[in-house]
């Protein structure tokens, strides 16, 4: 509906709120990778999509924006896949968002989390309204829309039910995958550790940070957190890293000085693709 402004002139828009319970969701999904996805299918299928990955849906007010952050190197056909098949989701899950694709620039060992961290800063900095972030593996694809990708009064862990797992939660403070955090829970935790070089260990650090901070997890029910994993091997660069035992017991101690405080990088490209923001970034080597 339009609302008559005040004074003569042209009218303000008005939106009602989204509801809190989408309609017009399908739950189970089908999910596979069997044939490759043509970037320009995805394109053709996603009109609505704004250039950088941009939506916001057509007749309502979300109650919040979100950025979903992916942290990336050299998986373009797996990107392909996430992006057939999230955006028609968020999409119907009514959520204004972004998607941001943090690309690791070089070869040297990759970095999850600090490309988590500079998903987050870079986001803001486009648009200063995210309050809400989702930080998502490329690899990773709900089998569920009615997992809503939103943040909530505690960190939210999203694939708590993977194919790879046998459809379990692994481990009780698993909290890798897909998670979202509200840019204050975000702030709190000092953001992610930017000193996990290799696999592994940075999504139990982040675990520890939430606990250390008087926080709790909230999971979706087991039978909607179900997600299909696109089945691949270890990347070269990103090999499991041997300090990630002993590194995960001094969270308490690491987590004030290392952190979104003192996250340094430099950007070398943002690109605004038609289904994603590109930001190509140098995050630097272990030392
Ligand atoms: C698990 C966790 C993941 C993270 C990781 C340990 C699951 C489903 N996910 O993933 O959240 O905690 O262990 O670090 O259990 N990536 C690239 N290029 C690379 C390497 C990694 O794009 O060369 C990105 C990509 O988004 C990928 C993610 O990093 O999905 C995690 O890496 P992975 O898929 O190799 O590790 P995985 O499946 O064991
Ligand atoms: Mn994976």
């Amino acid at each position: 509906p339009e609302v008559p402004s005040a004074r003569p002139g042209p009218t303000v828009p008005m939106l009602p709120p989204c509801p809190d319970s989408p309609p017009g969701l399908v739950g189970r999904l089908l999910i596979e990778f069997t044939s490759p996805m043509p970037l320009e299918r995805v394109q053709r299928e996603n009109p609505g999509v704004l250039m950088g990955g941009r939506y916001a849906p057509p007749d309502c007010t979300p109650a919040q924006t979100v950025a979903v952050i992916i942290p990336f190197r050299h998986r373009e056909h797996h990107l392909r896949y996430w992006l057939h098949y999230l955006h028609p989701i968020l999409r119907r899950q009514r959520l204004r968002y972004g998607v941001y694709v943090i690309n690791q620039h070089g070869e040297d060992t990759f970095n999850r989390a600090k490309l988590l961290n500079v998903g987050f800063l870079e986001a803001l900095k486009e648009d200063a309204t995210y309050d809400c972030f989702i930080f998502s593996d490329v690899d990773l694809v709900p089998m569920d829309d009615r997992n809503l990708y939103r943040c909530g009064d505690q960190p939210r862990h999203f694939a708590i039910a993977m194919d790879k797992f046998g459809f379990r939660l692994p481990y009780a403070g698993y909290f890798g995958g897909v998670s979202g955090l509200s840019k204050a829970q975000f702030l709190r935790i000092n953001g992610f550790p930017n000193e996990y070089w290799g696999w592994g260990g940075e999504d139990d650090d982040i675990f520890n940070r939430i606990s250390l901070t008087g926080m709790k997890i909230s999971r979706p029910d087991i039978r909607i957190g179900r997600y299909r994993m696109i089945k691949h091997d270890r990347d070269k660069h990103n090999e499991p890293n041997p300090q990630r035992f002993t590194k995960i017991q001094n969270t308490k101690l690491t987590m004030k000085r290392d952190g979104i405080g003192s996250v340094r990088y430099q950007v070398l490209e943002v690109s605004r693709q038609p289904l994603f923001t590109n930001i190509t970034v140098d995050i630097g080597r272990p030392p």
